[in-house]
């Protein structure tokens, strides 16, 4: 049977960094995923990475063309009743920034790297499942070609998604908290100048929240609120561009250029955590073991600080003969993603307008963007938490 080190199930960003880090650290791995490389490209996902995020993939030795492309923002935007109002999140935060990188760009240069250092990835490996993860040696089976496939190894990293086989498996053994949330986004994407190259922008608006953000200086990133049962057919590029124009202040709709979409979808929104992180020699990770809404662009910078931790706890094993790391795993993780559970749903809360939340809440929502903006203590929490907290 063949056999590596950590078998990692999913090649999406956590798979990949993950793999990248153990290679660095001279551990085999093994990376199954279920479908081909361009789906896992073609899905358009997160755009803003935290400082930790950055420093991850200088550490993975594959900063380079996030460093070159990536756009860095001193600021956010927050626009509500027709005006926009700066949080200047590096002055708050004694220079803390943001990047404007694409998931697909980062994935692009993890695949690349992965490629070259001659790693071993499985694309298209169908009916993946675990096995043995409470022994000390772990089995993954799959179906490739018309053929199964096994695999040892010493741990299974389940780095596969909301809808993956990692967490399904220990269904029994995981406590879930959800949160659903009553409406989605309508994301699209187009090849035109970003209305505000240097802060995203986040509106509250009568209509529902709307989002500015960008690629690249000439490739642009939206989003509206919408309700969940619409249709990506009842958007016409028309119909989103009028919308996102009613939920801006008069002088962005005005500076909106517009242009064809080149990627459209609906996301609904959702707030969850699986706990543990751990199952004796499996491990979850990223979007896995937790879900946040994006309204505090938060869930692949989670996704990256899991690795971080777990690639540590992997090397201390290896390295040191140490379980330290591994059997404090779930925990570290879960203190941190809690956190930015916390934010996330406390940004959306304050950013959308939902169905049943009547006028009272109404203006206790417009009071606390005002204190928000105005309050030196206020903006400081906002900005340290989008920034990113520390590891
Ligand atoms: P992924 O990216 O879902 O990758 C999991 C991979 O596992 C594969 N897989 C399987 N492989 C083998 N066998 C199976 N049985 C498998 N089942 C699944 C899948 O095919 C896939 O390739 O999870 P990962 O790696 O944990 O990464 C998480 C991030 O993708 C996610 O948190 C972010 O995209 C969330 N997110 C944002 N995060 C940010 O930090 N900043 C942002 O600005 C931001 N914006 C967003 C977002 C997510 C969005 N959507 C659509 C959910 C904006 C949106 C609209
Ligand atoms: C994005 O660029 O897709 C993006 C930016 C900020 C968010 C969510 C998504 O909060």
């Amino acid at each position: 049977m063949r056999a590596t080190q950590v078998a990692i199930i999913g090649a999406g960003p956590s798979g990949l960094l993950l793999g990248q880090l153990l290679h660095k650290a001279g551990i085999d791995n093994v990376i199954l995923e279920r479908q081909t490389g361009d789906y896992v490209l073609g899905r358009i996902r997160a755009g803003i990475l935290e400082q930790v995020t950055v420093n991850l993939m200088d550490e993975a030795g594959v900063g380079r063309r996030l460093h070159a492309e990536g756009i860095v923002h001193h600021a956010i935007e927050l626009v509500f009743k027709g005006e926009r109002h700066p949080i200047e999140v590096d002055r708050l935060t004694g220079g803390k920034v943001v990047t404007a990188y694409g998931q697909t760009e980062l994935t692009r240069d993890l695949m690349e790297a992965r490629a070259a250092a001659g790693l071993e990835t499985v694309y298209e490996a169908a009916d993946v499942s675990l096995h043995d993860f409470d022994s000390a040696r772990p089995v993954v089976r799959w179906r490739k070609d018309g053929r199964q496939h096994e695999l040892q190894c010493d741990f299974i990293a389940g780095c596969d998604g909301f809808h993956g086989v990692s967490r399904a498996t220990v269904k029994d053994k995981v406590t879930e908290y959800e949160k659903v949330y009553p409406f989605g986004w309508l994301g699209v994407l187009a090849d035109v100048p970003p209305v505000s190259p240097h802060a995203i922008v986040y509106g509250n608006s009568e209509r529902g929240f709307s989002l500015c953000s960008m690629r690249s200086l000439t490739r642009s990133r939206y989003y509206v609120q919408c309700p969940l049962d619409d249709k990506v057919e009842d958007w016409s590029d028309e119909r989103f561009w009028d919308e996102l124009r009613r939920r801006l202040d008069p002088e962005l709709a005005q500076k909106i250029v517009t242009g064809p979409s080149i990627e459209k979808s609906i996301a609904p929104l959702r707030s969850f955590v699986a706990e543990p992180m751990r199952f004796g020699r499996l491990f979850l990770a990223g979007d896995a073991a937790h879900i946040v809404p994006p309204t505090g662009a938060k869930g692949l910078n989670l996704a990256a600080s899991d690795v971080k931790y777990l690639s540590s706890a992997f090397v201390e094993h290896y390295r040191e003969r140490s379980a330290a790391g591994l059997d404090h795993y779930s925990d570290r993780a879960l203190h941190r993603v809690w956190k930015a559970e916390r934010f996330s749903w406390w940004l959306t809360s304050l950013m959308h307008r939902f169905p049943d939340m009547g006028a009272f809440n109404q203006k206790l929502q417009e009071a606390e963007l005002e204190y928000l903006v105005h309050s030196q203590a206020a903006s400081t929490a906002l900005a340290e938490n989008y920034v990113g907290l520390p590891l």
